[in-house]
């Protein structure tokens, strides 16, 4: 029925965002048990096999979604809105992150800083290049650059996730430097 693209947009929106969608129990660090998963998707009508489950992870160009070792349980890697805890370790960033978004959100992020909105944490870039397709997903990309120092002199944590996003909870904007 789906393609394995189809799948894995599935896939994001229940281990991100609706887990309850196919009742699917997901633990506090954002675990899911792979077999209850396959059980669970075929019982929604998406027939989901555990091979191609793992060529959904393997080929992701984003590698959104992390395996442990011995494959039994998934997570996704970042952009959950659920209540979960990914237990990432504190982390020094590089002196310079960046953030893309539109020109719609400018005044309310010159207002108030960014803000997780319904995910757990504000997304950061590496590189400014990543920045501008985040951006690009809702129009012409506008790119906020966040020196990091000030930040982490004034006690903010960041964490870095399993697929490289630097994730912190808010960013005032006197942090931010616009274009
Ligand atoms: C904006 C994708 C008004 C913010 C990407 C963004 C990313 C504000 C939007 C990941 C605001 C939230 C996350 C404020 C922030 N007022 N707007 N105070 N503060 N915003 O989707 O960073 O493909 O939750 O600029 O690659 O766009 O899903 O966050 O435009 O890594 O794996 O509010 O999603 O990854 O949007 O994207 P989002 P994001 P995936």
């Amino acid at each position: 029925m789906s393609t394995l693209e189809q799948k894995s947009k599935l896939l994001s929106r229940w281990l991100r965002h609706r887990p309850d969608a196919i009742g699917l129990e997901i633990d506090k660090h954002g675990w899911v048990d792979v077999a209850e998963l396959l059980l669970k998707s075929a019982g929604a009508g998406i027939a989901l096999t555990q091979d191609e489950l793992v060529q959904i992870v393997v080929d992701n160009d984003k590698q959104r979604f992390s395996l442990n070792v011995d494959r039994t349980r998934i997570r996704a890697a970042q952009g959950h809105s659920v209540d979960v805890d990914l237990k990432l370790p504190v982390k020094t960033p590089p002196p310079v992150l960046f953030h893309g978004t539109v020109q719609k959100f400018i005044a309310s992020i010159h207002r108030q800083g960014l803000l997780p909105g319904t995910r757990r944490d504000v997304h950061l870039s590496a590189t400014k290049e990543t920045a501008a397709e985040v951006g690009a997903r809702r129009g012409a990309a506008v790119i906020l650059v966040v020196e990091t120092h000030p930040l982490l002199r004034d006690g903010y944590q960041f964490r870095r996730s399993e697929n490289g996003v630097w994730l912190i909870p808010s960013v005032p904007s006197k942090y931010l430097r616009f274009p």
